[in-house]
């Protein structure tokens, strides 16, 4: 297992490569090119300059978040043979500089949503949180809404630009249902999993968030029998997964841990996201601290999970609150993301022991 954590780079993030250094159990981060349009080639001179900023500061890259899909590769128009050629070729440049890992996701239009992004918590804690009744609003109103809480951070997926024409893009997606996604994410897996197998990376899709259908938009990685779909459609340990629990407990029918122990077991998860969730009501949520007693789901049996069928992968705490009063991108401050790697490492060190008693 290699504790990471995720890093936005020196003019995007305000937690700095030197205070994640800092953090016990911290080995590295996990990094992204923001200015390259996505479906261009990333080039190999940001990529170096990428890469070389966190081994300078101490710290491996070997997981980028994310490389994100183009439009017309999950429309399925005839324009994205292009960009499948730009993805392979960013895949082999990556792979020139240590990176093993890419996680990405095929989600239409949004890449995650939640609907109050400073939700406070009773300790005076600022968190994310899901309410249906917030998504019944109109499209405009609910981007603009996300757009405005994002205390003047860009959102990663939530590209300013694009969710501009967010209704344009909704006419896009008109003919595609979840039949036509999947066959385009299988056109797409096709193309480059080949690739990485050549050059010794792998892919690692993240479920959908939230796991079910949003304003009528297709979903096809929400539960086990989408995962399960997902392995056999190209067989290959290089079309592999992004186990986020959060963002699979999100619907209070997925089984996490059983989730979790099944693909690990099939060797095809290569970066988890840790964090916990809690249920509200129904399917409405915050995002609690790590530990199991906050939130709805066990972490002790998650990390077990993940320990028991031989985990060794990636993971990093995914979000953590706003605490001791500190500002930022929302889920990705400092503090509460380094309680939550102190906890899930302490979690494992006890997994460890109790399999080798000393
Ligand atoms: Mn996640």
């Amino acid at each position: 297992m290699q504790m990471t954590m995720r890093w936005f780079g020196p003019d995007e993030d305000k937690v700095t490569l030197e205070n994640i250094r800092q953090v016990p159990g911290v080995e590295g981060v996990v990094g992204a090119l923001y200015d390259v349009p996505v479906g261009e080639v990333w080039p190999l001179d940001k990529i170096e300059a990428l890469v070389g900023q966190a081994h300078r500061a101490g710290l491996k890259m070997e997981v980028i978040e994310s490389v994100n899909i183009h439009d017309d590769i999950k429309i399925g128009t005839p324009e994205r043979d292009r960009y499948i050629a730009n993805y392979q070729q960013t895949i082999r440049n990556l792979a020139k500089f240590g990176v093993k890992v890419i996680c990405y996701n095929f989600m239409p239009v949004f890449d995650w949503m939640k609907t109050d992004m400073n939700y406070v918590l009773p300790d005076g804690s600022l968190t994310m949180a899901f309410e249906k009744k917030d998504i019944d609003k109109s499209l405009e109103e609910v981007v603009r809404e996300v757009l405005d809480n994002a205390n003047g951070f860009a959102l990663p997926g939530w590209e300013p630009e694009r969710l501009a024409k967010v209704q344009e893009l909704f006419a896009r997606y008109q003919d595609v249902d979840d039949d036509k996604l999947r066959e385009n994410l299988v056109y797409f897996l096709k193309a480059v999993v080949p690739v990485c197998e050549e050059v010794g990376v792998k892919m690692a899709i993240h479920p959908d968030d939230p796991p079910y259908s949003i304003f009528g938009l297709p979903r096809i990685i929400k539960n086990r029998e989408d995962l399960d779909w997902l392995c056999n459609a190209v067989d290959s340990e290089a079309n592999g997964i992004t186990l986020c629990t959060g963002s699979i407990a999100e619907d209070p029918d997925n089984d996490v841990c059983e989730i979790l122990a099944e693909f690990t077991r099939r060797k095809r998860i290569h970066f988890a996201h840790v964090r916990n969730i809690k249920i509200i009501k129904d399917k409405d949520f915050y995002e609690s601290a790590h530990p199991s007693q906050y939130g709805s789901l066990d972490m002790y049996r998650v990390m077990q999970a993940l320990h028991d069928n031989g985990f060794d992968g990636y993971i990093r705490p995914d979000h953590g609150r706003f605490i001791w009063g500190e500002t930022g991108r929302p889920g990705y401050g400092l503090y509460d993301r380094a309680l939550g790697v102190t906890y899930l490492t302490g979690l494992w060190e006890a997994l460890n022991k109790q399999k080798q008693p000393a």
